[in-house]
């Protein structure tokens, strides 16, 4: 007769492993949500690769012809972009302006000619003193307190909707007092 063989039932349950494999899943996907859940900054906006943030308008005194708008863009793509233009409700038209010394050592401000590069990886911050949006022919001034609806025109990810909030902050950078006075 030939010998049964003797089936050895050494089957270990992997019951207990993956009890433990489901609990760091459940945990890994609570962490999951509650970054989810955090709330992005209400003034950071995106536009494909780009992140705009901080938008600003400072506020005009009554009367003013033009106003001064700040962002910071950053670039999270691989390539490069620009920002080729803007728009303001309150303006007849918005520039992009940059600030320098002259030869004259008399600080000026003048359109940019072919937008503002943003370098992959790197930011950009229009700020006072810099690179600025300029509103002009403002039909209505910059109320602080309040927000003004515009745009942004970027050469490749395109057109952002986007609000400034208005601040009335300090005249340091160039732009305050005779606010406009080096534009006609
Ligand atoms: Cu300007």
């Amino acid at each position: 007769m030939t010998p049964i063989p003797t089936t050895t039932l050494s089957t270990i349950t992997p019951a207990r492993a993956s009890a433990r494999r489901g609990l760091s899943r459940a945990l890994g996907a609570l962490a999951l949500l509650a970054a989810a859940a955090a709330p992005l900054s209400a003034e950071e906006l995106r536009l494909g690769d780009l992140v705009i943030e901080a938008p600003w308008v400072r506020a005009t005194p009554e009367g003013a012809r033009v106003a001064a708008g700040y962002l910071v863009v950053r670039n999270t793509g691989a390539a490069a972009d620009r920002l080729v233009g803007a728009s303001a409700e309150i303006a007849g038209r918005t520039e992009i302006h940059t600030m320098a010394v002259d030869d004259k050592g008399v600080m000026t401000m003048r359109p940019v000619e072919d937008g503002i590069a943003i370098a992959p990886g790197e930011s950009v911050a229009l700020k006072p003193g810099s690179y600025h949006l300029m509103l002009m022919d403002l039909a209505a001034p910059a109320v602080a307190g309040e927000s003004v609806a515009g745009s942004l025109t970027f050469e490749t990810a395109g057109t952002l909707e986007l609000t400034f909030p208005v601040r009335a902050m300090g005249g340091m950078g160039g732009m305050g007092g005779s606010n406009g006075a080096a534009h006609d």
